[in-house]
């Protein structure tokens, strides 16, 4: 007979597990690892954000910044944070920028050397547009299984406030991927918010090593994705609206570069080229 259960809300388990069956929820910490280049007026509302929504469900967790040569102090916001406040927040500075691909590089080794494989590590943008409204239910998908949970602005999901040519690269981009590593279940490629189980990068770290993330900029969250993907990681989808009015500033993504980099990596691990 069905029955009331807080726990279950609906959501798949991967692997066929109906869920019947009651499953033990260890107390996983959570690591969220923030790349960050220039960002210091948006981690202000940020860090208190993540603060507010992880006590409310009582969950564990650390954050972690990487600053990635910013010159607008940045990293000065992460340790008043932690000092002033006590929001247990730390922030590694690469001197020089390196892009987002070298910054998730360091916070991911950095956050590997104390996390236990069922912790979890959450990739997140700094400019408050990954909508935390949406992280109880990709922590939930995470607690049954799922190695990657993706916030996904397609497939139910929504992008307002980019301009009309973002939207239109973001989209095509997005649908080219499906075909070009033959992945039609997964409708968001690119974004940077994520939850990971540590031992799935652990284990992609062990096999890739310093190749897990090779490209630099932004399209190192397909290049990761892709990886994942074929070691065999159990990947779920939750839908999550982005609204680019809510960043200070403007996006640090430079589009022709970024085109570029695509086409690139299309080349490199699309079913026709690099398999
Ligand atoms: N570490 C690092 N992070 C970056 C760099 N460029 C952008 N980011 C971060 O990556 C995230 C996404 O960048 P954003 O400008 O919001 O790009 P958009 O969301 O694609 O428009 C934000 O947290 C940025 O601070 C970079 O060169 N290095
Ligand atoms: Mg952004």
């Amino acid at each position: 007979m069905a029955s009331l259960d807080p726990h279950n809300d609906g959501l798949e388990f991967p692997n066929g597990f109906s869920g019947e069956d009651p499953i033990e929820v260890a107390m996983a910490r959570n690591y969220f690892l923030i790349p960050a280049y220039n960002e210091a007026e948006n981690l202000g509302y940020l860090l208190p954000n993540i603060r507010r929504y992880m006590e409310a469900f009582h969950y564990p967790y650390e954050i972690v910044v990487v600053d990635d040569g910013s010159s607008d102090g940045t990293a000065a916001v992460v340790d008043e944070h932690r000092e002033v406040h006590g929001i247990p927040a730390e922030v590694i500075v690469h001197a020089t920028n390196k892009g987002p691909g070298g910054a998730f590089e360091t916070g991911f080794r950095a956050i590997l050397e104390r996390a236990e494989a069922d912790d979890r590590i959450v990739t997140i943008e700094a400019d408050n547009t990954s909508d935390l409204c949406v992280l109880n239910r990709m922590l939930m998908r995470s607690d049954r299984g799922f190695d990657l949970v993706l916030a996904s602005v397609y497939g139910g999901g929504r992008i307002i406030g980019a301009p009309r040519s973002r939207l239109l690269l973001s989209s095509v981009a997005n649908s080219m991927m499906k075909v070009a590593f033959n992945m039609p279940q997964i409708n968001t490629f690119s974004s940077f918010f994520r939850v990971h189980r540590a031992g799935m990068i652990q284990a992609a770290f062990d096999l890739h090593g310093d190749d897990f993330i090779s490209e630099p900029g932004f399209v190192c969250a397909v290049e990761m994705l892709i990886k994942l993907h074929r070691m065999g990681a159990t990947i779920a989808e939750v839908p999550m609206l982005l609204d680019s009015n809510i960043r200070i500033g403007d996006s640090k993504m430079k589009i022709a570069r970024t085109v570029r980099a695509y086409l690139r990596v299309i080349a490199r691990h699309g079913v026709q080229g690099g398999l």
